[in-house]
């Protein structure tokens, strides 16, 4: 045991195998699972549990479980349940494919909700009660404290909240991790909610370890498994002419006098395009530069390790796998650089509006007067959910988003005349890039937005047609302050369902 990540001799006597810790979990139990973007999820438990629930249902038992996590996690929690039919309810991000299929066939509920809402949500008793915890941490201290791991995300609350807690100890994060988070425990209910006393991203205001009722501990499962997140192809031509003009944006902006020569702090969402914005800023003229975010990407390291990027705020890492072993191979050059938070701090409106951040986000699609779409196709297939965009887009200093102007291959067009669903209304959304040019909506009119929109951002294989439209609906729009045709604004998402093109 001398190389236990635990270190308080009493909670040794609950180690046990992952298959006994499922054993602890009954049919219908809503589970406060760890993780966050594929990192700090835990990796053994739901397995044996999926396991459990695929035996139960051969035997003819039903046997299911709500999930409450903190964002996605990985195959092995979200796409083992899934699979095995064993999720009745889940929030509040999913990017599972086998869970997205079940979601989209109606055989699961799908709970999606702004990210930072969610802490606060079960603790004002929205959500129902939490019966049991499964957190993975990097160690536990001789004193009991627990050693957060890759991600933060809800773990506290459901420590809090639970019922019971089963703990995964994971070897494989590393121990460097100790030290780099920053856990506020000052949150409270309204009327008693108080300012929180962050004024740069770089303050600590909280504990480095998460408090926890030894009592409430019936299962310590140990692991050595890494973290499990998608690799991020080199940047292509799209993404690349994408950067190019969000840094331009920049400079402009720079050079106006509307941003610091350091910028603010930046927040950036998954993806590849928000990656290549990443790369593009390594060779650009902004040093001190910081980041108050929900994700690390491997941009990001890349930038610390440059010294371009002074310090980095998030809930958890989203590191490529190449990434996350630099990372824990060096841990210890970033541990001053890195801050890793609960995600209702993370994400904070409060915070984000005070800090002034810079918001750039992918999204599904926009329309012609800057409404966004970020998770609905055709506006009823589910693809991830909302994450922190919402969050981050209507407190942000300028809220951006970016996607390739089509999609599959050319046969959607991502600006159309109406969105087929609304994340972010035309108020929380600035800036539009897609690789054809970047749309700046700032003080600007329904028809000002749509004019620019247009011109800058849409593929050219639908200008005409959508110039066509907009032309027509300036004709005969029923009010002309954003002239809509309504029986044929979502008439390009009906041509794709029914030919597979909106062309
Ligand atoms: O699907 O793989 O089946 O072809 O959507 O699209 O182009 O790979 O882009 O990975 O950057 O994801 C909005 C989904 C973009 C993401 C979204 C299809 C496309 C592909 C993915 P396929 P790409 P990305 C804070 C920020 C919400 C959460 C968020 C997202 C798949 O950015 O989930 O912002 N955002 N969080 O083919 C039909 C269109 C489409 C389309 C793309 N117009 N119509 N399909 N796709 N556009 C961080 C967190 O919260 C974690």
């Amino acid at each position: 045991m001398t190389n236990s990540r635990i270190q308080h001799l009493a909670l040794r006597d609950r180690i046990m195998s992952a298959e006994d810790a499922a054993s602890l979990i009954t049919n219908g139990t809503t589970i406060g699972m760890s993780g966050f973007t594929g990192s700090g999820y835990p990796k053994s438990v739901p397995l044996a549990l999926a396991a459990r629930i695929e035996a139960e249902h051969a035997a003819g038992n039903p046997f299911k479980v709500k999930i409450w996590s903190g964002a996605s996690t990985g195959p092995e929690l979200d796409g083992a349940l899934a699979k095995a039919d064993g999720i009745e309810f889940r929030l509040p991000y999913n990017s599972d494919p086998i869970a997205r299929e079940k979601i989209n066939a109606g055989e699961m509920n799908y709970f999606d909700l702004h990210l930072s809402q969610v802490a606060p949500m079960a603790w004002q008793g929205f959500l129902g009660k939490l019966d049991t915890a499964v957190v993975e941490v990097s160690g536990i201290a001789e004193d009991g404290a627990l050693i957060p791991s890759s991600s933060i995300g809800n773990n506290k609350t459901w420590l809090d909240q639970a019922e019971t807690i089963i703990l995964e100890v994971n070897r494989w994060q590393s121990e460097a991790l100790n030290g780099m988070h920053d856990i506020y425990y000052g949150t409270a209910l309204p009327p008693n909610r108080k300012p929180i006393p962050l004024v740069r991203p770089d303050d600590r205001i909280g504990e480095k370890y998460f408090r926890v009722n030894p009592d409430k501990i019936a299962a310590i499962v140990e692991t050595e498994a890494p973290d499990r997140n998608l690799p991020f192809a080199e940047p292509d031509d799209v993404a690349t002419a994408i950067a190019k003009h969000l840094l331009d944006f920049f400079a402009h902006e720079v050079k106006s006098g509307r941003l610091p020569a350091s910028l603010l702090p930046l927040q950036s969402g998954v993806g590849n395009v928000t990656n290549a914005v990443l790369t593009g800023l390594m060779h650009a003229p902004y040093g001190d530069m910081t980041a108050y975010t929900e994700v690390i990407q491997d941009g990001m390291l890349d930038l610390l390790e440059a010294g371009k990027l002074r310090m980095a705020s998030a809930t958890a890492f989203s590191l490529s796998p190449e990434a996350a072993l630099r990372f824990n191979r060096d841990a210890r050059k970033f541990h001053d650089k890195l801050i890793l938070r609960p995600q209702e701090i993370s994400n904070h409106p409060e915070l984000v509006r005070r800090l002034g951040c810079i918001a750039m986000n992918g999204m599904i699609e926009a329309d012609i007067f800057g409404n966004v779409n970020s998770t609905h196709i055709m506006g009823s297939r589910i693809q991830n959910g909302i994450g922190g965009s919402g969050d981050f887009a209507r407190n942000a200093y300028v809220s951006i988003f970016m996607t390739p102007s089509t999609a599959k291959q050319g046969k959607i067009s991502a600006i159309v005349p109406k969105v087929s669903h609304v994340d972010h209304i035309n108020q929380d959304v600035q800036v539009i890039v897609t690789e054809q040019g970047l749309a700046d909506l700032r003080g600007l009119s329904p028809k000002q937005r749509a004019d620019v929109i247009i011109e800058n951002c849409v593929h050219p294989s639908y200008r005409d047609a959508i110039r066509d439209y907009y032309r027509r609906a300036r004709q005969t729009s029923f009010g002309k302050h954003a002239p809509t045709l309504l029986n044929e604004a979502l008439s390009w998402h009906q041509r794709y369902v029914e030919t597979g093109t909106m062309l």
